[in-house]
């Protein structure tokens, strides 16, 4: 049977490396170290699956739009992105964090509107507009920390783990919006077409995702 490989789409840094010893137990392996090398598609010791290694914001539209069979993405990429056209069948307990508020340390409250900085603008404003607040959302691409300390803004919404970062720039953590961690999500035309073989892996999967815990 020559079907065309199953693709899964994996970032580079924290998620590859946490994602690999998981999918070794579906008996997938990577043949060659990603790391190591400018090539985008890795074959595996499967023949029916082959890797691509893209930016963790860019794993939802290539899993939505078939580009990739199978994808692993932090859940506050998929809650940024939406969930249109995709499955999430399996949480992989992994890449753990909070997805936070955060404001220079003793921060007055704002009265009226708040000026939110944030790679996660649709999170933001779904966030505020819930709690009735008004909120101007700026879209940054990185260094959110660095806005409330030059007056941009006056909080921020980003990633927090051991709030180290938070910390080193004299910010604190205000309010809590969701617990993240990588879930794996599937094309919704996959899994209707390739259904036996995309659920034997997370079967396996989830597997090696409980006898961890
Ligand atoms: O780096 P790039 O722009 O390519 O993409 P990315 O930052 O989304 O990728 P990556 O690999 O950094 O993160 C992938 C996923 O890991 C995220 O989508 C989260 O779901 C999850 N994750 C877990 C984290 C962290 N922990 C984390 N600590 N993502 C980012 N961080 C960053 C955060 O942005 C902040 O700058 O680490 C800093 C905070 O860490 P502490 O420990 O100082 O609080
Ligand atoms: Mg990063």
């Amino acid at each position: 049977m020559s079907q065309k490989p199953l693709i899964i789409a994996l970032s580079k840094g924290r998620i590859l490396k946490d994602t690999l010893p998981l999918l070794k137990e579906a008996g997938i392996e990577m043949t060659e170290d990603p790391s190591a090398s400018r090539k985008l598609i890795f074959d595996t010791t499967r023949e029916d699956v082959k890797i691509i290694v893209i930016r963790a914001t860019d794993v939802p539209p290539y899993v939505q739009h078939g580009g990739a069979d199978i994808g692993v993405a932090g859940k506050d990429v998929l809650m940024e992105h939406g969930a249109d056209g995709l499955f999430e069948p399996l949480d992989l307990e992994i890449a753990r964090c909070k997805l936070m508020v955060a404001a220079l340390k003793d921060a007055p409250p704002v009265s009226g509107r708040l000026r939110v900085a944030t790679k996660f603008v649709n999170v933001a404003k779904s966030y505020f507009a819930q709690q009735g607040r008004q909120a101007e959302v700026i879209k940054l691409y990185g260094a959110m920390e660095l806005a409330p300390l030059v007056g941009l803004a006056d909080r921020i919404v980003d990633i927090v783990d051991t709030g180290n970062t938070l910390r080193a720039n004299g910010l604190e953590p205000t309010e809590m919006i969701a617990t993240i961690s990588s879930r794996v999500v599937v094309n919704r035309a996959s899994m209707k077409t390739r259904h036996g073989q995309i659920q034997e892996i997370l079967d396996q999967v989830a597997k090696a995702v409980a006898a961890r815990r």
